[in-house]
């Protein structure tokens, strides 16, 4: 039996009372696991970079099987940027690359970069107005329920090519089912956590390009923009991303190294 399990955490009290959003997580796992990943959740919403959390939800709800749908794992490049402004700049080659709009591409950074402080979801931006289409604010779309379909064998795979760690895990997860997602057309990400300047775009035609600078050491502000297709139904792709079970696999493909491909690509300014 399965369980999707999540967890928010705030500093302040909870996030609909203004509370400062520390940490999430969102996983799929076996019964056995519910225990190990519930502490792992505590502990990371107490210890964590952004603060210690005061406020903690963690949510637990059993699936069923046949609600479980499949997706391969992104495909993942890598680049070479020396800082941040190189970092954007790779950032937006690739978002035009895949159908993003200059307006829509200038609209998503200065949304995030006007933020004072990081939400907990993600904002959707129309690909070709630029316009902002969510009505979440400060809250934001969450991706839940997904994870990988075989932990063990992700591990060993991603190890292989020097991707570990919980930053990258949960990344090429969340990229994973974004971009299987009915509408969307790429995601620009950088973490909030203070110490971890990594960030990507990624989306279902160019794969997840791994962007090793996209914000000053130290700033605690980071997240995500989701760019959908001009009028797509931004209701059927919010259910998808919050409530449709999605585990990822490897598409069928035994090796790893086919699916992750390391060409470097040096900054264009
Ligand atoms: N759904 C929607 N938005 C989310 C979610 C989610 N499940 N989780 C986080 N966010 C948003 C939220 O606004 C956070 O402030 C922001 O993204 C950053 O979240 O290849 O660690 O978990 O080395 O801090 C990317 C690079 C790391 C990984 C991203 O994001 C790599 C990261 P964080
Ligand atoms: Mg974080």
């Amino acid at each position: 039996m399965q369980f999707s399990v999540k967890m928010r955490s705030a500093k302040g009290g909870p996030h609909e009372k203004g509370g400062r959003h520390i940490s999430g997580a969102e996983r799929i796992l076996e019964e056995s696991d519910v225990e190990k990943g519930v502490v792992a959740m505590l502990r990371r919403a107490r210890n964590h970079q952004r603060g210690k959390a005061d406020f903690i939800s963690i949510k637990i709800e059993e699936i069923k099987e046949d609600d479980v749908i499949f997706k391969p794992l992104i495909a993942v490049h890598s680049c070479i940027a020396k800082n941040v402004a190189q970092g954007h700049a790779i950032a937006k080659e690739k978002l035009q690359g895949v159908g993003v709009s200059a307006l829509a591409i200038e609209r998503g950074f200065g949304a995030l970069l006007a933020l004072k402080d990081s939400i907990r979801g993600a904002m959707l931006f129309d690909a070709f107005t630029g316009e902002r289409l969510d009505t979440f604010g400060k809250r934001g779309v969450r991706v839940t329920k997904m994870d990988c379909a075989d932990a063990a064998e992700y591990e060993e795979k991603l190890a292989k090519v020097g991707l570990t760690g919980e930053h990258v895990r949960e990344a090429l997860v969340l990229a994973s089912k974004v971009a299987s997602a009915p509408g969307m057309v790429a995601e620009l990400c950088w973490s909030d956590d203070p110490d971890y300047v990594t960030g990507y775009v990624a989306s279902a035609i160019g794969g997840y390009t791994r962007i090793p600078i996209m914000k000053e050491m130290g700033s605690s502000v980071g997240g995500r923009i989701f760019f959908v297709k001009h009028g797509c139904d931004t209701n059927v792709l919010s259910e998808y991303l919050q409530e449709q079970l999605v585990l990822i696999t490897f598409g069928g493909n035994a090796d790893v190294e086919a699916r992750t491909n390391f060409t470097k690509q040096t900054a264009i300014n």
